[in-house]
């Protein structure tokens, strides 16, 4: 089956006309978009008007008025009764295959031989990880079963960059596809064209898939620098402007930042400064760029509210992307503060941890750490996920402003929590600068971003962040009093 990628940098995200004619052309008679489409208006018009039946899947946030299409598969339309809204864009061309199998199994299409799609949830789980979706209900039972047949997939381009990273004996895990795996696939969208990493995806054996990752680990590492060297950019513009405090909306372009990785840099900055985050690319007088948000704001809906000063916007409440008039850029940055103050409490913009209970070491015994860990793997809007920090570590709404930190000694208190602090996680793996372990427990603290290295850059590059509120030897004179919490803190990437 024939399959089209917008590459994003001359084209943007989704469907555009230029292509439409040449499939309509080529004698395509159905089209089934992938994670767009649901924005697209005129170009599924234009597809239905050419003799196209064009079939949407998309789960970015519908408009008002839907395109022509011939079917709409999106679970956020305000009529669609399906209850897992967290699914991503693979995750909703999941739903079709099943549907499809189930309609083409009655129809006695398949013979004997029914298609496993089960074994296909490798995919699916790399496109739920790599969107940062909630990890809760049906995204967490693909994800569960998705990271077993990742583990043991047969598909030689998968087996390639696992091997590649040194962990292809291993089981697969959520981080190994967030931190690892995920961005490599990325990278070569982002910066070229994002048919390396279908090739890769789709090579036929060993020999043709091991160049093709080796070639994708090289556009990773040029991803890696480009993204540090914006980074570096950002903080220093913020350092320069704002004395390092920004107002409670980042909005920054500059041409020289480039257009497919201002999208990873602003969800670094977001966490940074813990403000919602629009980066943007210039290019003549035309702005082009990505937001990522914090969770208590809904990034959407403020470019929704901003329409007027933008061109072209879409996503999600914590991961948008937009086009406008550079000219219009200042009146962009001063209505999204003005909308982010009356639409938050200083509070909310402050990243919080919700303690839900306090246990003694005592407590934590190996069927108390099996159980915790049986919970994993936390990641965001998961709510099993478990985090435990030692008492004398958590600071109290003080401590936020600089003071040493006081134990929050009551359950459910909601405490005010430097993001450095990521508490312990049951059973990971420890070693390294700023993280400590209690070896007899199998615990162990992170005191770093959960992007590893990421502390370490931002102290380089600019302001400094919130010191760690968690040092390796705090750990053992804390008095031996943890607090779990089920608030992972994870933030959304889009
Ligand atoms: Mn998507």
């Amino acid at each position: 089956m024939p399959y089209y990628i917008p590459e994003r940098l001359r084209h943007g995200y989704g469907l555009h006309a230029e292509a439409i004619r040449q499939l309509a052309a080529a004698g395509v008679r159905v089209l089934i978009t992938v994670d767009c489409g649901i924005t697209a208006q005129e170009e599924v018009a234009l597809a239905q008007q050419l003799g196209i039946d064009v079939i949407i899947t998309d789960h970015h946030q519908p408009p008002a008025v839907l395109p022509p299409a011939l079917a709409v598969l999106n679970p956020h339309q305000p009529a669609c009764p399906y209850p897992n809204k967290d699914l991503c864009g693979v995750g909703v061309v999941f739903k079709l295959l099943t549907a499809l199998r189930a309609a083409l199994r009655q129809a006695g299409l398949f013979g004997e031989r029914l298609p496993n799609l089960k074994r296909h949830l490798d995919l699916v789980t790399l496109g739920t990880i790599a969107d940062v979706t909630p990890l809760r209900g049906e995204n967490r039972i693909l994800v569960y079963h998705g990271l077993q047949e990742l583990t043991r997939t047969r598909k030689p381009g998968l087996q390639a960059l696992r091997q590649l990273s040194g962990r292809s004996d291993k089981p697969a895990s959520t981080r190994e596809v967030g931190f690892y795996l995920a961005p490599r696939l990325n990278a070569s969208g982002r910066l070229d064209s994002a048919a390396h990493s279908v090739a890769l995806l789709t090579a036929a054996d060993a020999q043709a898939a091991a160049p093709l990752a080796a070639a994708i680990e090289a556009v990773n590492a040029q991803r890696r620098t480009l993204q540090q060297e914006i980074e570096a950019a950002v903080h220093a513009r913020l350092a320069r402007d704002y004395d390092g405090r920004p107002p409670a909306a980042i909005v920054l372009a500059d041409a020289a930042w480039h257009p497919g990785v201002v999208g990873i840099v602003a969800a670094k900055i977001a966490q940074a400064y813990y403000r919602p985050t629009l980066l943007l690319h210039l290019d003549g007088d035309t702005a082009r760029g990505s937001g990522r948000s914090i969770p208590a704001f809904d990034l959407y809906a403020a470019l929704h509210h901003c329409a007027r000063w933008l061109r072209q916007y879409g996503g999600h409440p914590q991961a948008a992307g937009l086009t406008l008039d550079a000219a219009h850029l200042p009146r962009l940055q001063q209505e999204l503060v003005r909308y982010t103050q009356a639409t938050l409490s200083p509070a909310a913009l402050q990243p919080t941890l919700e303690l839900e209970a306090r246990v003694t070491l005592d407590e934590l015994t190996p069927e108390v750490v099996a159980q915790l860990a049986s919970l994993a793997p936390p990641r965001r809007g998961q709510p099993g996920a478990a985090a435990v920090c030692p008492s004398g570590t958590v600071p109290d709404a003080g401590a936020a402003r600089g003071r040493p930190g006081a134990a929050r000694p009551v359950s459910r208190a909601a405490a005010r929590h430097p993001p450095r602090c990521r508490g312990l996680w049951p059973g990971r793996a420890s070693g390294g600068a700023g993280r400590a372990a209690c070896a007899r427990h199998r615990l162990y603290a992170r005191t770093q971003p959960l992007e590893r290295g990421g502390a370490r850059r931002a102290a380089r590059a600019g302001p400094a962040p919130p010191r760690p509120a968690v040092s390796g030897k705090a750990i053992d004179t804390v008095g031996g009093i943890f607090y779990i919490s089920t608030n992972s803190q994870r933030q959304g990437r889009g």
